[in-house]
């Protein structure tokens, strides 16, 4: 049983990746939850749809409500209406290569609909009562300018996506000076997990690896085979974000793994978990999965895939973090390409099983 003064989260972006992590945390530890969907035409809480509780069941401490980051006096009614105690502004046009297809729609979402958040606990008089956690991202230090990141390293954006999120880290870090708000930004690296979203690389290729080892797939197309990213898993990632709030001062930290690889390496990782080598190929005609006379599997590279400005290495310092939460990444690499291809080669079989049952075989 809950009491009154249990702390409420307002979760935006709570449909995807971190979101679905980080409510699933949060209530554990004891919160209301409540997170805001999009609309959509067809359903998008596939990853929440085991939290949800029907309303006429008593005491529902996770709800979802519709809003969208471009829409400044639903997210007001929205904080209003919740009473929040912290704000967790996950929601963002999040994939990079979409950012320069969208860079408007990206920069109203992930720039301006962090000031539209911003400003309604201002407009609301609640700016000194909310904590406010914004999901920055080793986007912003784009090209390299110095390994490991860290809180210090300048940053240099190379995509839309990034250019709007570093509106978003100075907005936050402007609205803490100026009002004194509890309002930090967690700069992370890249984490993933199983409910990645499918079109991130690791997602890509874990995906593709459970296929064409099942003989569902034949070759599988990358772009830039030699990018280094700090891979850790998003699980370890959502406890730092909820311990961010908790300090007695708002800090901006970095968390990471301290550790970089290859688009390359986690390529050979996940199809090395299932038993296969690989053989890289350039783009061509014939498509191959498992080449005959090697036994390996086929990778080429498409250069669609390419992106008009690259970031080649991310490589992250979490020790201010490490010494300000005690946070440190704890699921090793090996641990979490293993989790992803399992999962995928799970839904891969569980599909396959459910349609020979459909078709009575
Ligand atoms: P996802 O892409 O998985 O999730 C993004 C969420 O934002 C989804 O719930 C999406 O809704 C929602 N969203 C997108 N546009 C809008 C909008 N206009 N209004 C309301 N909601 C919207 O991202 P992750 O979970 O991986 O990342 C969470 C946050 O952290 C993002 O801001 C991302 O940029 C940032 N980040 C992520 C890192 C990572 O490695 N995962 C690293 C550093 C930062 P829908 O489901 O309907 O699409
Ligand atoms: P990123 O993630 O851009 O780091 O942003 P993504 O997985 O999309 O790319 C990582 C690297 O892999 C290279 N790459 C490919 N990428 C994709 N998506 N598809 C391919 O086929 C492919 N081939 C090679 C990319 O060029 C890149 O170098 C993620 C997002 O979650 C952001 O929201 C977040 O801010 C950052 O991580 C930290």
């Amino acid at each position: 049983m809950q009491a009154l003064s249990d702390p409420i989260a307002l979760v935006t972006g709570i449909t995807g990746q971190d979101g679905a992590y980080l409510a699933e945390l949060l209530l554990e530890k004891g919160y209301r939850v409540h997170g805001v969907k999009r609309r959509s035409s067809s359903f998008n809480t596939e990853r929440v749809d085991h939290l949800y509780h029907d309303p006429h069941d008593g005491d529902v401490r996770f709800r979802l409500h519709y809003g969208d980051m471009t829409d400044a006096t639903n997210l007001i009614r929205l904080i209003q209406e919740v009473q929040p105690t912290e704000i967790y502004n996950l929601a963002a046009q999040s994939h990079v290569q979409v950012s320069f297809e969208t860079p408007e729609y990206t920069a109203n979402a992930d720039a301006l609909g962090t000031l539209r958040l911003l400003e309604a606990l201002r407009i609301l008089g609640m700016e000194k009562r909310v904590r406010f956690y914004q999901a920055s991202t080793s986007e912003l230090f784009g090209k390299v300018q110095e390994t490991p990141q860290s809180e210090t390293t300048p940053f240099y954006p190379r995509s839309p996506y990034a250019v709007a999120k570093l509106y978003a880290y100075w907005i936050t870090v402007n609205y803490r000076e100026a009002y004194d708000m509890f309002a930090v930004n967690g700069i992370l690296f890249n984490h993933e997990s199983p409910i990645r979203g499918e079109t991130f690389v690791t997602r890509k290729i874990t995906r593709a690896a459970a296929a064409i080892h099942l003989g569902l797939q034949d070759c599988l197309y990358l772009g830039n085979l030699e990018a280094r990213r700090d891979w850790g898993h998003a699980k370890d990632y959502v406890r730092g974000m909820w311990l961010m709030l908790q300090q007695d001062t708002p800090q901006d930290l970095v968390l990471a793994t301290g550790e970089t690889r290859t688009v390359k390496a986690f390529v050979e990782a996940a199809f090395g978990r299932l038993g296969h080598d690989i053989e890289w190929r350039g783009g061509g005609v014939e498509e191959e999965g498992i080449d005959r006379r090697s036994g390996k599997v086929v990778v080429r590279v498409d250069p669609r895939y390419y992106r008009p400005t690259e970031v080649d290495l991310l490589l992250g310092d979490p020790s201010r973090a490490h010494e300000a939460l005690g946070w440190r990444a704890e699921i090793p690499f090996e641990a979490l390409v293993g989790e992803m291809v399992d999962g995928d080669l799970a839904r891969l079989r569980g599909a396959q099983a459910a349609d020979l049952h459909r078709s009575g075989e």
